[in-house]
């Protein structure tokens, strides 16, 4: 028979108990490995996903041409060998429809919806210390309470729409490429504007120009791109590839950017001028991103860097007839600084007789009319208008919910000078709340399925650590996440990745605080950390 204390005790124990283990936020590729392993250990796991099924950024960003710039066969995930063997990427760089498919194929094949919310975006998440659970709402108003608490909102996945004045007062079509259309847009006909020319406008200018009447670049800073010479595989190199798989992804993780590629040991100061221009043009051969590790210092001496510059802008004045829009397209900052893009025929596109391009770097559009815009006290006429305009990078998906940690205290509060992580897992001050691929982790700067799969597996560590430890609550400490932002400050320091005005400092976005972001120190160093953490009984985290 029970007595009161322990009738009081079983109460007290059934009232803290949260519905569920985890609530996750988002439903990419980081969410969808989070479910899957988590609900594996045993873990009654809940996902939140604002749209209308999987797949994250690739869910979303629909635009012609979207693509990714890692290769296929290495931006997949590697957690089941049976997955990598069965399935069958076709293309070198897989379109954004092949990918959704992907992500279909996977969300199937572990029957992960049946733990997926659907059309919920969360709008808050508060933790309750007394009862050391989190309240997540939705904006539909739904609740839930958890033990953990994981963002897997993605690094661009909160798009950035410029504030212009006059944009409802446009009589036509306007679009953002992160936010695309599920039916598509047909732009036969049509007279466009692309304001913007990162990579989502690199890819999708050379399509919209195939199929528009006009088409007008608005362009702020000119950006380098790399052709990536994209092709159906080979059947035969997929096979080998697969049959290779565990050693390539293994060597893979040896590389600072998670991706396999041959490094080069050498500066490009240290070469003659031949001898430069053959190893740049055998990678621009080549294709892709890989281009930056033609020398071994193009990202940390200014003088190479001005060598692999020289060599892209050579080729874009060989390729762009008209020699003003040739020199306009040049871009005349630091080659990588900004990330670099991956093309197909974008600076061809500007030799079409119905390509224009307009510079705003000095004058930006001051105004959205009722039929099209104005700048530089010009009007164009417009029938639809893209904006390739980017994204509020790492830190908008996480700001926009209404997170509030211990005490009250808002992430917004905190992360008011920039953000703070310990290993862009954890924030202290925020138990029990994890972040996938937050800012301070190497994220952006690798390849990201490798990079998300790390993080499941280290959050689902924690979590079954802690249960079998019987402990319900982890944060991380404040020391610790001290120590680890001012190593990312000193990293990021050392590159010259950090001097020019990026998403990854936060400049696209007014007001933004400039704080370089992602963790620059290489993937080998960080998984490194992360193992060490991990040996010394999670170091740095504070279990209770
Ligand atoms: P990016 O790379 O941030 O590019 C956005 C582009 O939009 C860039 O050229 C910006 O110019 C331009 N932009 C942003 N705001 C404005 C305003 N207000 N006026 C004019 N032009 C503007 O985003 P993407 O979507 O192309 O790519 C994001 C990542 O996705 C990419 O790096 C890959 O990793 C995949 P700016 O350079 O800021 O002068």
């Amino acid at each position: 028979m029970a007595t009161d204390k322990t009738l009081k005790k079983k109460q007290v124990s059934a009232e803290a108990a949260p519905e569920l283990d985890v609530v996750v936020v988002g439903a990419g590729f980081a969410g969808m490995f989070l479910l899957h392993r988590l609900r594996g250990l045993g873990y009654r796991v809940k996902v939140l996903e604002a749209g209308s099924d999987v797949g994250g950024t690739w869910y979303w960003n629909r635009y012609p041409g979207a693509r990714c710039d890692v290769e296929s066969m290495q931006y997949s995930y590697q957690f089941s060998d049976d997955l990598q063997q069965d399935w069958d990427w076709t293309e070198r760089y897989a379109t954004q429809p092949e990918i959704i498919r992907y992500a279909h194929h996977v969300a199937d094949r572990f029957d992960l919806r049946r733990d997926i919310r659907f059309d919920s975006r969360v709008s808050a998440a508060h933790h309750d210390d007394a009862r050391r659970i989190w309240r997540i709402t939705t904006e539909k108003g739904d609740q839930f309470t958890a033990r953990w608490f994981v963002m897997a909102t993605g690094c661009l996945s909160s798009a950035n729409m410029p504030d212009i004045p006059g944009v409802d007062d446009f009589a036509g079509a306007i679009y953002h490429t992160g936010q695309w259309p599920h039916d598509g847009v047909d732009f036969t006909g049509k007279r466009v504007a692309v304001i913007g020319t990162g990579s989502s406008a690199m890819q999708s200018i050379p399509i919209i120009a195939e199929q528009a009447a006009s088409l007008t670049v608005f362009q702020r800073t000119a950006n380098y791109a790399i052709p990536a010479r994209n092709r159906p595989l080979d059947p035969a190199d997929v096979a080998d590839t697969k049959a290779h798989y565990g050693e390539i992804r293994a060597e893979a993780w040896r590389m600072p950017a998670g991706i396999l590629f041959k490094p080069n040991d050498v500066s490009a100061k240290a070469v003659d001028d031949a001898e430069r221009e053959a190893r740049f043009e055998h990678r621009w051969q080549k294709g892709g991103l890989t281009f930056l590790g033609a020398f071994n210092d193009l990202l940390l001496d200014e003088e190479s860097n001005r060598y692999a510059a020289d060599f892209v802008r050579n080729k874009i004045r060989q390729t762009v007839k008209d020699p003003a829009t040739a020199e306009l397209l040049c871009p005349t900052n630091i080659i990588g600084c900004k990330r670099l893009c991956v093309d197909t025929d974008y600076y061809q596109t500007f030799n079409r007789a119905n390509v224009s391009l307009v510079d705003i770097s000095a004058t930006p559009i001051e105004v959205i009319t009722a039929t099209g815009l104005r700048t530089g006290g010009k009007d164009h006429a417009f029938d639809c208008i893209v904006f390739a305009t980017g994204f509020d990078a790492m830190t908008g998906s996480l700001l926009r919910v209404d997170i509030r940690g211990s005490g009250g205290r808002t992430l917004a509060d905190k992360w008011a000078e920039g953000p703070k992580t310990y290993l862009g897992l954890m924030t202290a001050g925020f138990p029990n709340m994890f972040m996938v691929t937050g800012p301070g982790s190497p994220s952006v700067l690798t390849n990201m399925l490798p990079s998300i799969e790390q993080h499941v597996e280290f959050i689902a560590d924690c979590v079954k650590h802690a249960s079998a430890e019987g402990l319900t609550r982890m944060e991380a400490e404040e020391s610790a996440e001290e120590a680890w932002v001012a190593h990312g400050d000193q990293v990021a320091g050392l590159t010259l990745r950090s001097t020019c005005s990026s998403w990854y400092i936060g400049a696209n976005i007014p007001g933004k605080p400039r704080v370089f972001m992602p963790y620059i120190g290489g993937l080998p160093a960080y998984l490194e950390k992360c193992s060490d953490v991990v040996a010394k009984g999670y170091d740095g985290f504070r279990l209770s």
